[in-house]
């Protein structure tokens, strides 16, 4: 037994509360190295009350104890699981673990190898115990009920529909008149064409939409913000965003706007009165400031930094934080109080005054954790049930399970998804199905399954390249990759766009004008989506958080594997090869009458069915 590879940490992902009764305990061990763990646990104060469990009889017959399933496996290593309720909603616990030669208690302070039966004496002291004290309701992470049945739709404004000309500005090109955009182009999409398009929004299926950052700002991103309490009038105004919120809430559309508070544009006013008065400036401690007064940028006409005149040496002598290497973003001190009052008094402000149901929080691992707790408390006491979701590229836990993010951005599937059905981000590397289940099986154990299931689920967005474009224009591909996304546990985003087969490389190229004309439309990725949206909707089985890997081939590219939920069994079979081929049925599927629930072409065979190339099948067992 290679007892160096297990592991576990209360009160972590490996110990957390699922609801406000029920725990999950999680441990670690080498991969294929454990063949049984049991967990035995105990009221830690079991010794102050008598009865007769504990009245001369020795502790033994009271200890209780459960099985641990082996619920995923990685590269390294076999994730376990189990769930107890513990009557008075506090528990101690240890881990009875065997292999073929050993068995051990796997115990909180040491590790104790059991030779002989009476060894298990070793069980009675409760101090090599791991502890979890008390499941608080207020501790007990809960998304908003709303949140686990959404399918998102992205949308950033400026590419998105030109509904009003009127507001066009006089730079303004004709909509779809390149591909080769830039950061520096403005297209005319504005609030007034979303409005336009909310039947289509709609009639697809989408039940929210997450628009890139709309307040004032000057570029076409609106990243850089210049103020938090404005509509920007490229995108209209704060009346005509009060009347899209109800339009959509009368669809059934949630709203969710993009804050970026980790910094500001160069135009906000509280930048631009430190510019003016440095250090004398009230809002000089808003900022990171080294020294009396920014310095080192080269200013054009009206006062703004000179981008492209400047060096990387200029760029990284800047005595101001900024975001990445961007001195046209300057880092807010979230841990100021006026920088604080103003941006925790803009989330509330659209929160109370146009009702919008969620925030995706930019750059949000950069920020400190207390802004995000008080940012939660404020928000959450506006309006209970908005949503609140991070942008976190990486593992996420640190915001999720202290009454910081509701979910983030799960980049980590994408990358995934990425890998299997298209190339990888960096390398271009297509990666099998057992690799592929592995990295699957990372994300599973990386959350909570209470958490799994809010998880904000894309596979492009408009930093990264479109989904199109990753799986080289190939369509069946890139229905897999969508068939992927919509029967893995959490909430599916689509990129606008992305629909209707839009290709894109990275950033700007990813945000070129959606096609509006339907002849250019790729309808066979949107009827696809369509249909996946409405099965998500009839089959809680695809958001289940409960998977079964049945089968995989490397040679041959398959994989099945199973979501099962409320009752219902359904059995995702496929085939990612170039190759049609012959899949052996699972074998609960074997001589069973299946449903076909998507009506794709298999033939069936007894125990046996043929794929075509880049296809897939999902059956329901009747
Ligand atoms: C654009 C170009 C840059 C150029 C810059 C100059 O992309 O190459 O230097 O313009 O003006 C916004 C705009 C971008 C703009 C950027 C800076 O949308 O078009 O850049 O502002 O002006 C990391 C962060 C993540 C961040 C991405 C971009 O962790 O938070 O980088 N994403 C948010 C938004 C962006 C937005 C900003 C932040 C700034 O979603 O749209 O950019 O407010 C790895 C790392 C990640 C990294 C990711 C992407 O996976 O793990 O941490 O994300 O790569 O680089």
């Amino acid at each position: 037994m290679d007892v160096a590879a297990i592991y576990h940490e209360a009160k972590s992902k490996y110990a957390y509360a699922y609801d406000n009764e029920t725990l999950h305990i999680r441990i670690r061990t080498a991969k294929n190295d454990v063949d049984k763990i049991k967990l035995i646990y105990k009221d830690p104060f079991y010794w102050n009350i008598e009865n007769e469990n504990n009245k001369d009889k020795e502790l033994k017959e009271d200890l209780s104890s459960v099985p641990m399933i082996k619920e995923h496996s990685t590269g390294l290593h076999d994730y376990w699981i189990c769930e107890i309720r513990p009557d008075w909603k506090r528990v101690k616990y240890t881990f009875l673990i065997e292999d073929r030669k050993a068995k051990i208690i796997f115990g909180s302070r040491e590790i104790i190898y059991l030779d002989k039966e009476d060894d298990e004496r070793r069980l009675y002291d409760l101090n090599n115990y791991y502890n979890f004290p008390y499941i608080n309701y207020e501790d007990v992470y809960e998304a908003p009920d709303w949140v686990q049945d959404t399918v998102w739709y992205q949308i950033f404004t400026e590419r998105f529909s030109n509904g009003d000309k009127s507001i066009d500005e006089d730079n303004v090109l004709e909509w779809g008149s390149t591909d080769n955009v830039s950061n520096d182009m403005f297209f005319g999409g504005d609030l007034r064409g979303v409005i336009n398009k909310l039947d289509y929004i709609k009639d697809m299926g989408f039940t929210g939409i997450y628009f890139t950052p709309i307040f004032k700002a000057p570029t076409n991103h609106k990243y850089d913000t210049e103020d938090y309490y404005s509509i920007d009038s490229h995108f209209g105004t704060n009346e005509v965003f009060k009347e899209l919120v109800q339009e959509a809430h009368k669809r059934g559309i949630k709203i969710m706007l993009d804050a970026v508070f980790n910094h500001c544009g160069w135009l906000h006013p509280y930048w631009q009165d430190v510019i003016d008065k440095g250090r004398e400036s009230k809002y000089y401690d808003c900022f990171f400031i080294n020294g009396d007064t920014p310095i080192n940028y080269p200013v054009d006409g009206n006062n703004n930094p000179k981008i492209n005149d400047m060096t990387y040496d200029d760029i990284t002598s800047l005595n101001f934080a900024t975001f990445a290497f961007t001195p046209l973003m300057p880092k807010w001190n979230t841990g100021n109080e006026i920088a604080r009052e103003h941006l925790i008094g803009a989330a509330k402000y659209w929160i109370e005054n146009y009702d919008i149901d969620g925030w995706r929080l930019d750059v949000s691992n950069e920020v400190s954790h207390q802004f995000w707790r008080e940012f939660r408390k404020e928000v959450k006491g506006v309006k209970k049930d908005v949503f609140i979701l991070g942008e976190n590229w990486d593992e996420a836990y640190p915001w999720l399970n202290t009454g910081q993010f509701d979910s983030v951005m799960n980049y980590e599937l994408l990358m995934a998804i990425w890998s299997f059905f298209g190339q990888n981000t960096n390398d271009n590397i297509h990666i099998k199905p057992s690799k592929f289940i592995e990295l699957i099986n990372r994300v599973l154990v990386t959350y909570p399954k209470n958490i799994l299931k809010n998880m904000f689920n894309l596979v492009d967005s408009h930093d990264t390249k479109r989904i199109y474009t990753v799986c080289h224009e190939d369509t069946d591909k890139t229905n897999l990759a969508f068939l992927f996304q919509f029967t893995f546990p959490g909430t599916p985003s689509i990129y606008y766009g992305s629909e209707v087969g839009m290709s894109g490389e990275n950033d700007p190229n990813n945000r070129k004008c959606m096609v509006w004309d339907v002849n250019k439309q790729n309808d066979k990725i949107k009827n696809h989506l369509e249909s996946l949206i409405e099965l998500r909707k009839s089959y809680k089985a695809f958001t289940s958080t409960d998977i079964t890997w049945l089968d995989y081939d490397d040679d041959k590219e398959y994989l099945i594997y199973k979501k099962k939920d409320d009752g219902q069994e359904i059995y995702f079979l496929i085939n990612n090869g170039d190759k049609e081929i012959y899949v052996k049925l699972p074998q609960e599927l074997v001589n069973e009458k299946v449903m076909d629930i998507y009506n794709q072409k298999g033939i069936m065979l007894t125990d046996e069915v043929i794929m075509k190339e880049k296809s897939f099948l999902i059956f329901e067992k009747e």
